[in-house]
């Protein structure tokens, strides 16, 4: 198997759910590699994370969402992708949390109220960590409240909001103004599938990035006025 054959298989587990060696499904995959020893195994070969990262996990999350989208799978099928998807992710994690010790910022992030989505939020929060930010993660379905309650503790932090659904988007909108309200200096930067620069604007969001590499570079631009 060479290394495109075996980012491909990872590919597919993550499509099919297969999350490693042990698990019974999909039946006719039983006793096969799943996500987690492959991603292992591309590892051990050299295969960079960014790589395993783009050209198999997000490529495979991406025709789960088609699938679901032309309702040929349902959202068990996708909860199991999502399984796969973060058994791999495990051992892509230390490769991007080799940033600096010295910490450049702060940035608590979460996903919105009525969200559960995480794996783009964890992303972003591990990507980011690996560029020297400090990072402290509320998790998803994160209220206003909650967010200006880590606020109050960590004034000089700036705040993520992340969403992957059209609805939980617009709770965006309530969550900017009331943190805004409350903390009228913080930066907030906003990101999900469905934002759009458009939408941060028209929020009065502070910043916006359609990926995690987007996040770091805006993170980065406020060094000096964080
Ligand atoms: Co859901 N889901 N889901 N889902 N799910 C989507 C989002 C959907 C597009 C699928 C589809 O229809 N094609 C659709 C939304 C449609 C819409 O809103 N218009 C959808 C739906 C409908 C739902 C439910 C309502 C289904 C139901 O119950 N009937 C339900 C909602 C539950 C809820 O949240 N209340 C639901 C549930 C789930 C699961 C729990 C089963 C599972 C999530 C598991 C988990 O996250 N732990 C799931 C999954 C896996 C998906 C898809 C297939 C994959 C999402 C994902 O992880 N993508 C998704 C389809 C798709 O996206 N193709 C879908 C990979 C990830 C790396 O990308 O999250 O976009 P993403 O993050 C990116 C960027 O957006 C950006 O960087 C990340 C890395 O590149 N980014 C930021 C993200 N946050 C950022 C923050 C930033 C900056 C950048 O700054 C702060």
């Amino acid at each position: 198997m060479n290394n495109d054959d075996l980012l491909t298989r990872i590919l597919t587990c993550v499509e099919l759910g297969k999350v490693n060696r042990n698990t019974p499904f999909p039946p006719d995959m039983k006793g096969m590699d799943g996500a987690d020893e492959l991603t292992r195994l591309a590892l051990e070969r050299g295969i960079k994370p960014s790589e395993i990262l783009n050209d198999a996990l997000i490529k495979a999350m991406d025709k789960v969402g088609q699938k679901f989208a032309d309702k040929k799978i349902f959202v068990p099928q996708m909860l199991i992708s999502a399984r796969a998807m973060n058994a791999s992710m495990v051992h892509l994690k230390p490769y991007f949390q080799t940033g600096e010790v010295k910490r450049k910022g702060k940035l608590i992030i979460g996903t919105v109220a009525g969200d559960l989505h995480d794996i783009g939020k964890n992303l972003v929060a591990m990507i980011v960590e690996g560029a020297g930010w400090e990072v402290i993660d509320l998790g998803v379905d994160v209220s206003a409240q909650k967010y200006i309650h880590t606020i109050q503790e960590h004034r000089d932090a700036v705040v993520g909001l992340s969403a992957l659904l059209t609805t939980t988007m617009h709770n965006m909108r309530t969550i900017v103004a009331d943190i805004k309200n409350s903390f009228p200096a913080v930066t907030l930067m906003i990101g999900g599938a469905p934002v759009t620069e458009q939408f941060r604007a028209e929020i009065g969001a502070d910043g916006y990035a359609s990926d995690p590499q987007g996040a770091v570079a805006y993170l980065n631009s406020l060094i000096h006025e964080v």
